[in-house]
C-alpha cells in the first residue's frame, strides 16, 4: 500500500519501533506520511503523538520530521537531528539516553512496556518470506519479534548486494535462561543472514526509493590529527612495551573528524591483518580494507557517504568477505566486547581531572546525543580511550574540567585521555596522580593555570584528601560559562 494509507494504522499513543542506526536503514516513506497526519490532526485541535523506539539515531525524513510535527511524547536510545535535538532541550518531549546493548534486552524484560507497531526497512523479502536487511541491523530483529503489528518498507535504492552480509543471531535468552555467547573472533558467523518475520502481523509492505543520508567524509583537520598521532605513539608504545602485538586487538570507533583522523593515521602507521569490532562502518573503514590495514569489520551499520556507497557497489565481492552487520546487542556485547578485548576509541565532550567523563551533557543539561555505544565499549573493552580537542567554542571553553557536569563513563572506567595537547595514561593512579597528569598533558595552557591553581587549594582544602575536590567552586566552573552564554551548543 502506499506511505499514506501505511500512516493512517499508525495510531495516537501507539508505541512504535522503528529501523535506524547511525543515518542508515531507516523507513523512508512512512514516517513523513504519519508527520503529516499528525500535523493535520494537532491543526484541528487534536493529540496526536507517539513513543518511538530505534536502533540509535535516522535522519531528518524521521526524526527531523516527527519532531517539527511534534509528534513524539518520548523517543530512545540515540539521536542526533537537530530539530529533535532542540525539542528535546526545550523540555517539550522526553527522551531516554539508553546504552545501545542495553534496549533490546531492556524492551524484551519489559520495561518500556508493549511494542504496538514495527516499522522497519529491508532491501527485499525472500520468497520463503524472509527479510533481506538492509544498511542497518540495529534491533530490527527484536522490533519484528516484540511488536504487535509490522508495517515493512522495502527500499529498492539500496544495494541489493547487501544480501548475505548480515549475521542474525537468535540465541540470546531472558536471565536465568542465557547461554554463553559463542563468539570468539570479529569475523565469525553465528546467525542466519535473514530476519525472520511472522507473516501475520505484516500490516503493511511498502515499496520506497531514496538513500541513506549521506555522510560525506570531511577532510581532517589539524587538531584532529595531533590527536590521531598522540594515539598512534601510545599503541607503537604499548607495541614496545610487550602489552599489545602488531595486529593490536579488535578497534571500536566512533564516527567524525577525529574518528577519522585515527583511521588515516593506522593506515599510514603502516599496520596490517587489523580487525574492527565496532559500530558503524564508514568510509575511512572501507579504505582501510582496501589498502589491508583492516582484515575484518564487524558492526551493526554502514554509514557511507555517496562516493562510499559506490565504492562498495563497485567492489562487493571484495567487502562481502570482510564484513559483517550484526544486532547490536551482539555488536555492543559486554561479553564479547571483553572477551575479544576492544581498543575502544571514542569522542568526548568533557573530562574531569579524576577521569571521569562527559559525553552526552553539555553544562550537565543540554544533550547532544546521547551515550551510544561509547559505554559499551568503555566498560568493557581491553582499553578504553576517550579523545576530543582540548577546548570548544574557538577556545572560550576547557574540555578538562574540575568535575565534569554530567558523568556518563566513571573515573573506573576511563583509562586514556587524549586532546591535541598531549596524553593522559591513567592505568594504575590514584586520583591525585591522574589529576596532575590530566592537567600536565592534556589541558590547553590558556586554562593549565587556573586547574593548577584548583587542584592545588583542593588538595589543601578539601573535606578529605583522597579526591580533593572544593564543591562549590568545582560547579561554579561550568555556571561561569553559563553566564556568558558561550556554553550553549547552536542546536
Ligand atoms: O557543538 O557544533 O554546536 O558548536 O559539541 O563537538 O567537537 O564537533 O565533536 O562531533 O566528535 O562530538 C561527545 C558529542 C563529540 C560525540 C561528542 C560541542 C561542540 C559542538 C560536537 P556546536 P565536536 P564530535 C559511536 C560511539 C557519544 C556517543 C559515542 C558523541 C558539539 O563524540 O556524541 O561516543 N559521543 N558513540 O562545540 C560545550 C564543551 C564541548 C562542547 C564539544 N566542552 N562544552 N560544548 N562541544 N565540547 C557511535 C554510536 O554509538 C552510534
Amino acid at each position: 500500500m502506499s506511505a499514506e494509507q501505511a500512516a493512517a494504522l499508525v495510531q495516537p499513543g501507539m508505541t512504535v519501533a522503528m529501523s535506524g542506526f547511525t543515518g542508515a536503514g531507516y523507513p523512508k516513506a512512512v514516517p513523513g506520511a504519519l508527520a503529516a497526519h499528525m500535523q493535520k490532526a494537532h491543526d484541528a485541535g487534536q493529540d496526536y503523538k507517539i513513543n518511538v523506539l530505534t536502533g540509535a539515531s535516522t535522519a531528518p525524513e524521521l526524526d527531523g520530521v516527527l519532531a517539527r510535527a511534534d509528534g513524539m511524547n518520548l523517543r530512545l536510545p540515540y539521536m542526533s537531528d537537530p530539530d529533535l535535538r532542540r525539542r528535546i532541550n526545550s523540555g517539550d518531549m522526553e527522551y531516554m539516553d539508553i546504552h545501545l546493548s542495553h534496549v533490546a534486552q531492556h524492551a524484551w524484560f519489559g520495561f518500556y512496556g508493549k511494542i504496538d507497531l514495527a516499522i522497519v526497512e529491508v532491501v527485499g523479502i525472500t520468497s520463503d518470506g524472509q527479510l533481506i536487511p538492509s544498511s542497518s541491523v540495529g534491533n530490527n530483529k527484536t522490533w519484528l519479534e516484540m511488536a504487535d503489528k509490522i508495517i515493512i518498507e522495502v527500499n529498492e535504492d539500496q544495494s541489493a548486494a547487501m544480501e548475505g552480509m548480515h549475521d542474525i543471531y537468535y540465541g540470546t535468552a531472558l536471565p536465568p535462561h542465557r547461554k554463553p555467547i559463542q563468539l570468539t573472533n570479529a569475523n565469525q558467523r553465528i546467525g542466519q543472514p535473514y530476519l525472520d518475520v511472522d507473516i501475520s502481523k505484516v500490516i503493511a509492505v511498502v515499496e520506497t526509493k531514496g538513500q541513506d543520508r549521506l555522510s560525506p567524509f570531511a577532510p581532517v583537520d589539524e587538531t584532529s590529527e595531533k590527536i590521531a598521532d598522540h594515539l598512534l605513539g601510545f599503541l607503537d608504545h604499548e607495541i614496545r612495551a610487550g602489552r599489545l602485538n602488531e595486529k593490536l586487538l579488535p578497534i571500536q570507533s566512533g564516527v567524525g573528524n577525529i574518528a577519522n583522523a585515527v583511521l588515516a593515521g593506522l593506515s599510514r602507521g603502516g599496520y596490517r591483518g587489523l580487525q574492527s569490532y565496532t559500530e558503524v562502518i564508514q568510509d575511512g573503514m572501507l579504505e582501510l580494507i582496501k589498502d589491508g590495514t583492516l582484515e575484518f569489520a564487524s558492526a551493526t551499520s554502514f554509514s557511507l557517504s555517496e562516493e562510499g556507497i559506490a565504492e562498495f557497489n563497485r567492489n562487493v565481492e571484495f567487502y562481502r568477505e570482510r564484513i559483517l552487520l550484526r544486532p547490536q546487542e551482539i555488536s555492543n556485547h559486554p561479553e564479547i566486547i571483553r572477551r575479544l578485548g576492544c581498543i575502544a576509541l571514542n569522542g568526548m565532550i568533557e573530562a574531569d581531572i579524576y577521569g571521569n567523563v562527559n559525553s552526552t551533557n553539555v553544562v550537565g543539561s543540554h544533550v547532544m546525543n546521547g551515550i551510544g555505544g561509547s559505554g559499551d565499549f568503555a566498560r568493557n573493552g581491553y582499553l578504553s580511550v576517550f579523545m576530543s580537542p582540548s577546548t570548544a567554542k574557538g577556545g572560550k571553553i576547557s574540555g578538562i574540567v574540575p568535575m565534569a557536569s554530567h558523568v556518563d563513563h566513571t573515573e573506573h572506567d576511563t583509562m586514556i585521555l587524549i586532546t591535541e595537547q598531549g596524553l593522559a595514561d591513567l592505568r594504575g593512579k590514584s586520583p591525585k596522580q591522574r589529576a596532575q597528569i590530566v592537567i600536565d598533558n592534556c589541558a590547553h595552557p590558556d586554562f593549565r593555570p587556573m586547574l593548577q591553581d584548583y587542584v592545588d587549594r583542593a588538595q589543601r582544602d578539601s573535606y578529605a584528601k583522597h579526591t580533593p575536590h572544593l564543591l562549590g567552586e568545582a560547579l561554579s566552573w561550568h555556571q561561569r560559562y553559563v553566564e556568558t552564554g558561550d556554553m550553549r551548543p547552536a542546536t
